[in-house]
């Protein structure tokens, strides 16, 4: 039996993690079992959350995940697609990941009201007396993560550009596709889904969601693939 060490639901998301998110997605894709158990991040192999313990292999980071997925349980995440497509595939989700998780880190964490409804819920568990320190020591990294990424030192209208030009392209690469790639749902939709649906949760204020909903087909896969993968949170959230 797989377990998924992720942070579990918040926000009406299935993690309030989108790598979390997104190593659930590839689980659920590649139809093996599996179980959840929530992540003690002073516990995780590389500083980072998800990662999976497989009958005792350790194996963080969600690239690492997949390539164990394939490799061990010969899940083939490729869909069928060609290569060149596949390359768009891992395009998109490296847009994702590495600039698009950025704007939502920034969105989250850094805008005040934001800050309050989410992440200060993280820090619950804490001791009650080291609590405010914590959070405190943990808000002061993530401002000088997102400043070293470059994307804390575009000011808001910058951010709302950069947004818009990767959700429009995400828009312009579904098209009329059930998935993100065309007919068929392969690896990429893992990350395409956890991420675009992480970065459109009506829990907080920013841009990127009225960006999202300009889009009626990316409104319609988030829908589509909410029904087909998290049945539980499409009907508590309709
Ligand atoms: N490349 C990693 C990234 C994972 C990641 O950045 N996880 C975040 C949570 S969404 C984290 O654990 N951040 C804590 C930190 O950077 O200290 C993956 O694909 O799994």
């Amino acid at each position: 039996m797989i377990t998924v060490y992720g942070t579990g639901p918040m926000f009406g998301l299935p993690h309030a993690s989108p790598f979390a998110f997104k190593a659930e997605m590839l689980l659920k894709i590649s139809g093996l079992p599996y179980k959840l158990a929530r992540a003690d991040i002073r516990k995780a192999p590389k500083g980072k959350i998800p990662w999976i313990d497989d009958d005792g292999v350790i194996v963080p980071d969600t690239a690492f995940i997949k390539r164990h997925l394939e490799e061990k349980h010969g899940i083939d995440f490729s869909g069928g697609y060609s290569k060149r497509e596949q390359g768009i595939g891992l395009a998109v989700e490296r847009l994702l990941e590495d600039h698009v998780y950025w704007l939502n880190i920034h969105s989250r964490w850094l805008d005040g009201d934001n800050f309050q409804r989410g992440p200060f819920r993280f820090f619950d568990d804490a001791p009650a007396l080291i609590r405010p320190l914590i959070r405190k020591m943990v808000l002061r990294t993530v401002q000088q993560s997102v400043h070293a990424h470059g994307i804390g030192r575009h000011d808001a209208a910058g951010r709302e550009y950069l947004g818009k030009l990767a959700i429009d392209a995400m828009a312009d690469i579904l098209g009329d596709n059930p998935y993100i790639l065309g007919e068929r749902v392969c690896g990429t939709d893992a990350t395409a889904f956890a991420f675009m649906a992480s970065l459109a949760c009506p829990v907080f204020a920013s841009p990127h969601i009225a960006q999202v909903h300009e889009h009626a087909n990316l409104v319609a896969y988030l829908d589509r693939m909410t029904r087909s993968y998290f049945p539980d949170l499409a009907t508590a959230s309709s």
